[in-house]
């Protein structure tokens, strides 16, 4: 028997075959979950739908978390196909291009919103939302960067929002743990993401974490993945609240 046989999930954040989001879907399927994938612009339906297509009795669904009626309707997808959710993988989030750049100080307030809103409510939002179809328990894996933690130049208005996602990660593994839910985090060393390529100096911050990491190297999508498989699987049942570094040991480091 495979670790999850007869689980249903719910992925938000594939783009294309290089996102975490797919690493991690990967991952579950392997393991026997059947899956529903959201995206969020018209765009990217062709893409996700190819993608999903080599999977098992997957579903795709449009999904925008600033738009809540699509979320229900997502949900409302989800009930009608499998009638039941046991776990989530919420790997979205958004800023304004020009508010990864240059100084924290000028973030504007239309940009802070934007990305807290985004990247950090969308996380309570959808728990909210998916909470009455996990009635046999689950397993929520979001995913965070070292931003949140330390300063890390050009990260700026996301790396607030990856705090306020950590700290939401524990209060809703407070509230959701009456319920047999565990939320985490994974927070991933950087990745040559679709997201990621947009942001300038992408190159010499893979080169920079990548020498100096302990394992000397850069982390995979498949290696955020298979931790996501780990948190979403029985092994990690003692597991919540908890954010787990996934970053070949970059942020142990000191000098
Ligand atoms: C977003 C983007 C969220 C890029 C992201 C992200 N989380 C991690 N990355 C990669 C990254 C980005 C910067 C960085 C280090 C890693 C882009 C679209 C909006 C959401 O700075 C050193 C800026």
């Amino acid at each position: 028997m495979a670790m999850l046989d007869n689980k249903i999930g719910l992925v938000l954040g594939v783009a294309n075959k290089r996102s975490i989001a797919w690493a991690c879907a990967k991952a579950c399927a392997a393991e026997g979950a059947r899956m529903a994938f959201t995206y969020q612009a018209e765009r990217l339906k062709e893409t996700v739908d190819e993608l999903a297509g080599t999977l098992n009795d997957s579903l795709v669904v449009p999904c925008d978390v600033s738009e809540q009626e699509t979320l229900d309707a997502a949900i409302d997808a989800v009930k009608q196909r499998y009638g039941r959710l046991d776990f989530i993988v919420h790997s979205i989030a958004f800023a304004p291009k020009e508010a990864l750049e240059g100084e924290f100080v000028n973030t504007s307030r239309d940009a802070f919103r934007m990305a807290l809103e985004i990247s950090a409510y969308s996380l309570t939002q959808v728990a909210r939302a998916a909470l009455p179809l996990m009635t046999e328990g689950g397993s929520i894996v979001t995913m965070s960067y070292y931003g949140a933690e330390k300063v890390v130049m050009n990260y700026n208005v996301m790396g607030v929002a990856k705090s306020a996602l950590e700290s939401s990660t524990r209060y809703l593994a407070a509230d959701l743990g009456k319920d047999n839910i565990r939320v985490n985090a994974i927070s991933a060393g950087p990745i040559n993401t679709l997201s990621a390529r947009g942001v300038r100096g992408m190159g010499s911050l893979l080169g920079y974490v990548g020498e100096r990491s302990p394992l000397k190297r850069n982390v995979t999508a498949d290696e955020v993945g298979n931790t996501a498989l780990f948190l979403i699987s029985d092994l990690a049942s003692g597991i919540t609240g908890e954010t787990i570094y996934v970053d070949c040991g970059y942020h142990i480091m000191g000098i």
